[in-house]
């Protein structure tokens, strides 16, 4: 089976001056992320903003971030509306050494739990790689409903190897794991890790990692050695972060914590703005007073 637990990175995609994809840029963030210590990247999620990418975009970061397969773990996140578009991010993927994928599920179209659920099944027909279900009910407006007989079967087939659970009803992501024991449950938002770990997250797959895993590595060993009290005052200096994050837009502000730290991963792709210089001075003074290096 795959070794898939441990704490992956959701990649983000840094672009030039001239909008383009900056493969050097992705490449060293990626080298200093597993210097660090990541177990590996969840490659084209929506800290990669994928929706705003072009289709050859998508397939273009998965083959950048291909070039470390042999040292670092990688998942290939495919996602789309379109099945059939999801597929050919899948094969590309495949063909390139991936060996896991990950999707959201369809959204905006208002899909029926049975066509939702066929999704997966196509996707994991089709590839032929195993999937990580990635389960975002506040940005796709899709429910699991774990009362749903479709549902629930899908999470117990062979399509399903974990689950990235950004949601933060963490009630839900112990009740799945207990339909399937061997799930990967990987904690989703990033603000909820350390109770993700205790209700039974076997890792986490998030965006704040790409400049604050040192931090978040100290999370984990201190949970790990049952020092409790230590995670949460650490929790709690990530959150007063990330609540500054989002206040003024969260990948716009990641990319600017990482500008900070001299990877220049350039601007956000409209609609979403740059930040202002009032934002940037309130990011970084966040940062000095939170960041546990
Ligand atoms: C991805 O790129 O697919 C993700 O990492 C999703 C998880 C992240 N959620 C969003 C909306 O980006 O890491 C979280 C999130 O950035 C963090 O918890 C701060 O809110």
């Amino acid at each position: 089976s795959l070794d898939m637990k441990g704490i992956f990175a959701a990649s983000i995609t840094p672009f030039d001056k001239q909008n383009k994809i900056n493969d050097r840029v992705l490449l060293a963030l990626m080298e200093r992320n597993i210097h660090e210590g990541v177990t590996g990247f969840f490659i084209g999620g929506s800290s990669a903003e994928c929706f705003l990418l072009s289709q050859e975009e998508r397939m273009r970061i998965f083959e950048i971030a291909a070039e470390y397969k042999n040292i670092t773990k990688l998942i290939a996140h495919v996602g789309a509306i379109s099945t059939d578009e999801a597929i050919a991010y899948g094969l590309k993927a495949k063909k390139l050494g991936y060996e896991v994928i990950s999707a959201t599920a369809p959204y905006y179209y208002k899909f029926s739990p049975k066509a939702i659920v066929q999704y997966y099944y196509d996707i994991y027909e089709n590839v032929g790689l195993p999937i990580i279900l990635y389960n975002f009910p506040g940005n796709t407006g899709v429910e699991f409903d774990l009362q749903n007989e479709d549902m629930k079967a899908l999470f117990r087939s062979d399509a399903i190897v974990g689950v990235k659970h950004t949601n933060l009803n963490i009630y839900q992501l112990e009740r799945i794991k207990n339909i399937k024991k061997e799930l990967i449950m990987y904690n989703g938002f990033d603000e909820v890790l350390v109770a993700g770990l205790a209700i039974g997250a076997d890792g986490a797959i998030g965006s704040t990692f790409n400049f604050m895993y040192p931090h978040y590595r100290k999370i984990q060993e201190a949970f790990e050695a049952f020092k409790h009290e230590e995670a949460r005052i650490l929790q709690t200096k990530a959150n007063n972060i990330m609540e500054a994050l989002c206040r003024v837009g969260l990948i716009s502000a990641i990319k600017y914590a990482l500008t900070l730290q001299g990877i220049d991963a350039g601007a956000p792709r409209k609609p979403f703005f740059e930040l202002d210089t009032t934002q940037k001075q309130y990011i970084e003074e966040i940062l000095n007073l939170n960041l546990v290096r």
